[in-house]
Formats: C-alpha cells, sequence, structure tokens
C-alpha cells in the first residue's frame, strides 16, 4: 500500500463523511470539560466512519482521535492522526467553516495530510515530498513578507492562561499585517495558509490532531511550520502551540517570541 494509495483512501472517506456534516439536523453540543470545549454526535459519527475505513484498508493501524476515549499509541508503523470535525464550536453555531483532518504517519513520518471542507466543498491534501493541492490543483504559499499577509490566529478558548499573551501576539500582528481573522478551526488556518490566503497562523496551544494534517499540507505549499518557540512540531501526543507562515512572516514572529 503505498501513500499515495492510502492519501486517495483518505480523500474519499473524507468526502463521504462530509455529507454526514451537511445533512446534519438539531444539533446537540455536549459539553467535555466546560463550556468552550464541546463534541457532538455527528463529531462520533465522522469519527467512526473514518476508522472503519481506513481499518478495512490497513487492519493493523493504530488510530490517535480526539473523540476516543483512549487513542491508541503512536509508536506503529502506520497511524492516522484524525479530528473528525475540527471547528467544532463553528458546526454547532451554523457558521459553515469546519472540517474533516486526517493525518498519515508511516514509521513515524508525517507522511500525508487530508483535509476537507464540505461546506465549501475544499479538498486539501498533501503526500510528503509530492507538494500540496486544493481540489486537485497544485496550492503554494508565496514568500511574502506579514506587511503584504493576512493573519489568522486561534483564540485557545480552553486555556485561559493564554489569553493574554495570545492578544498580546495579536495586537503586533494586526499592527503589522493587512488584518487579522479567527476562523475557528486550526486545520483550515494551517490550509489556508498553504492556500496563499493566509501569511500566518499561530495558536499557543493546539492537541495534535488539530494540526497533524494542515501540517503536512501547509509545508508541502512551501511555508514554514515551528512550535512558537520555533522547534519542530511534535508527533508525539503533546500539546503544542503552532505557528506557520511565509518564510519571512515566520521569522517575523519568532522575533516578537524572543521579546
Ligand atoms: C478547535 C481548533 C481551534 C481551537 C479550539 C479547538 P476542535 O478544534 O480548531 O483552532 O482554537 O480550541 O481546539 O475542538 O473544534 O476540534
Amino acid at each position: 500500500m503505498t501513500v499515495q494509495e492510502v492519501a486517495k483512501a483518505i480523500i474519499s472517506a473524507e468526502r463521504e463523511a462530509g455529507g454526514l456534516m451537511l445533512h446534519a439536523r438539531h444539533i446537540m453540543a455536549e459539553e467535555k470539560t466546560d463550556p468552550r470545549n464541546v463534541v457532538t454526535e455527528y463529531d462520533r459519527k465522522v469519527q467512526q466512519h473514518m476508522i472503519n475505513t481506513l481499518s478495512a484498508l490497513i487492519p493493523e493501524a493504530h488510530f490517535f482521535c480526539e473523540e476516543m476515549a483512549h487513542p491508541d499509541s503512536l509508536n506503529v508503523e502506520h497511524v492516522f492522526i484524525i479530528d473528525p470535525i475540527d471547528g467544532t464550536m463553528n458546526f454547532v453555531h451554523g457558521f459553515g467553516h469546519s472540517c474533516i483532518s486526517c493525518a498519515y504517519v508511516r514509521a513515524g513520518v508525517p507522511s500525508a495530510g487530508v483535509v476537507y471542507n464540505p461546506y465549501r466543498d475544499e479538498m486539501f491534501s498533501a503526500v510528503k515530498g509530492e507538494g500540496a493541492f486544493l481540489n486537485g490543483r497544485r496550492i503554494q504559499a508565496p514568500d511574502l513578507p506579514l506587511e503584504q499577509c493576512v493573519t489568522c490566529f486561534g483564540s485557545s478558548p480552553y486555556n485561559d492562561h493564554l489569553t493574554d499573551k495570545t492578544f498580546a501576539l495579536l495586537r503586533k500582528a494586526y499592527t503589522v499585517s493587512l488584518d487579522i481573522r479567527r476562523e475557528g478551526a486550526a486545520a483550515l488556518d494551517l490550509c489556508s495558509v498553504a492556500a496563499g490566503r493566509a501569511g500566518l497562523f499561530y495558536e499557543l496551544e493546539l492537541s495534535l490532531w488539530d494540526y497533524a494534517a494542515g501540517a503536512v499540507i501547509a509545508e508541502e505549499a512551501g511555508a514554514k511550520c515551528f512550535t512558537c518557540e520555533g522547534e519542530a512540531l511534535p508527533y508525539d501526543g503533546r500539546k503544542s502551540s503552532v505557528v506557520a507562515g511565509t518564510p519571512q512572516s515566520v521569522r517575523t514572529f519568532l522575533s516578537w517570541e524572543s521579546i
């Protein structure tokens, strides 16, 4: 089974599962840890569809998914890292800006990423070393300075202790860049960077399933992705900060972090 074949299977599974989101009715938010951290029956339905489909493809694969009580271990040959609905708050409130995110890690190497926004029928995909695509057309993150870019950010709503720093950074970004956006789905923010829609994205704490696929896509599009301390993004299951963007914009952001 080649990585390309796995990526095609993920694309197909996400497109099928996207129908569950589009046809959702009476969406009821269930509180997980606090009112800002919610899940719905559709998160679980999408997750189960992805697991059923991909485990039929690779029976021995492990799954590291947001709505699993105990995600599988990551230290095996084949791992799928899935956020079944990234942007759940948007989904619950009808914003029409959420996605299904799935990364494929083979022998510890993030090898493919697929992010599907069913509301816009936008399928972002990448296989390591083969570039990034939107609906099959190549996408590229232009190396522009932040002054010529829009900044996306995430507010880390589950982590009040990060609020002051998040908005201090936002003040700097707003002063330098063309404008700011908080769109509510980290995976789609990373794809906006890959597509050249945004030149910078940051969020001070995300789970692996939030960024695993989008980071592969952004890097294959020529963007740079690091932790907000300028280190390589972890794929060991830890939560992490994320900054992604054009090389120039990321250098600007990281200079702020050092202040
Ligand atoms: C969300 C992220 C968002 C972040 C939220 C949450 P979820 O993912 O996409 O950027 O700010 O805290 O992590 O919970 O909707 O899958």
